[in-house]
């Protein structure tokens, strides 16, 4: 999964993309061109202890990318956001905004008062105008050729539905598009076409407030679709227990009384807010995780590891992650029928392990 970081200057995205990625300021290059990216495995203790059962050649972990981009900024009077952010956007599968909320220091907020609804609202409609401003002009050619005779008619009316939406202030991320449609605006790379996660960067001392809980509160009133999707992280000190040793990651942790790191919150929340899921394939040779839309029929699970696999697929052995570590083994499960013998059609399940037959 690729993860965009994005939000106002002095907002506090690199020291989050350093509190998620471990990265230092050493890794920040000054006067760079195009974003900082980092990837990062996704440390699933159920590969860990598959690990430890099958002691494979190999370990493969899922992995997130994490792209930290510099000052977003509008271009001037057009609307849209600058051209190489747009540029750099194509392949990213979600944002997370990061707003401020730790309380002025010694870097004022770039517009004066630390007001993190104000900034919230200010992005949302700097991206709804970019978007827009696509659509407009893309609309204005398309009607044109309609007057040509062209065969235009549900392009054109598709993007008056995204123009709809956007008017009303409404993220396309809200509307139902089929598979052809969402086909159609893949080229686009609209803003608001990606699921939004908003990180609430606060200080530490305001972990768990009520004045934090309201915030929260006054966002999802304002913008309903973002319930379930607010994140409030106290990225700085976050970013110092990165740089630690997992023992004393841990420690600190706890004494912040942060029940999970930030760099694991996020990965989670990525994951249900994409509707992600993994499965394990095992083995002497490699214990691997896989990420996959969740519900993802076992025959396309099986095309995400090689088309071969999709395409000569027989049939999968399926085995909940539990119930493998519970007999201790797939030959054992085997014998006790708990190895299931699943279709073409089966939707995978997060946690399954996994053994595909198939002819090539
Ligand atoms: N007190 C406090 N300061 C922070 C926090 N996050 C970032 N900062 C500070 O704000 C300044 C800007 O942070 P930076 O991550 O570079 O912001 P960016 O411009 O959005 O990448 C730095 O001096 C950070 O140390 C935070 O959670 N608490
Ligand atoms: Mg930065």
């Amino acid at each position: 999964m690729r993860i965009g970081i994005i939000g106002l200057p002095l907002s506090g995205k690199t020291t989050l993309f350093d509190a998620l990625t471990g990265a230092s300021s050493e890794d920040h290059k000054a006067g760079r061109q195009g974003p900082d990216i980092k990837v990062v495995k996704v440390m699933d203790e159920r590969v860990t202890r598959l690990s430890e059962m099958y002691q494979p050649k190999k370990t493969t972990y899922a992995e997130m990318e994490y792209l930290d981009f510099a000052g977003i900024v509008k271009d001037g009077e057009k609307g849209e956001m600058d051209g190489a952010f747009l540029k750099s956007i194509g392949k990213i599968d979600a944002f997370v905004h990061v707003v401020r909320v730790f309380p002025d220091s010694v870097f004022p907020h770039p517009l004066g008062k630390v007001d993190p609804l104000r900034d919230v609202e200010r992005f949302h409609t700097d991206l709804i105008l970019s978007d827009l401003s696509i659509v407009e002009k893309r609309l204005e050619r398309l009607r044109k050729d309609l007057k040509r005779g062209l065969p235009v008619k549900e392009e054109l009316s598709l993007l008056e539905r995204c123009q709809e939406s956007l008017e009303s202030e409404t993220f396309l991320n809200q509307l139902d598009f089929t598979p052809m449609e969402r086909q159609r605006l893949k080229g686009f790379d609209f803003l608001t076409m990606r699921p939004m996660i908003v990180a609430l960067n606060v200080h530490e001392d305001q972990l768990g407030s009520p004045e934090i809980g309201k915030l929260s509160s006054e966002i999802e009133a304002a913008y309903p679709f973002l319930r379930e999707s607010l994140f409030t992280v106290a990225a700085k000190i976050e970013m110092e227990i990165a740089q630690l040793s997992a023992d004393d990651a841990a420690a600190f942790l706890e004494d912040l009384g942060i029940a999970e790191s930030a760099m694991n919150r996020l990965i989670h929340l990525c994951y249900r807010k994409l509707g992600r899921i993994s499965f394990f394939t095992v083995g002497k040779d490699e214990v691997k995780a896989w990420t996959i839309p969740e519900e993802l029929p076992a025959a396309k699970a099986a095309g995400v590891i090689h088309s071969d696999f999709e395409r000569g697929f027989i049939k999968a052995e399926v085995i909940a992650f539990e119930d493998l570590m519970n007999v201790g083994g797939i030959p054992e499960a085997r014998q006790k029928g708990l190895l299931r013998l699943e279709g073409k059609e089966y939707p995978v399940k997060d946690g399954d392990v996994i053994t595909f037959r198939f002819n090539v």
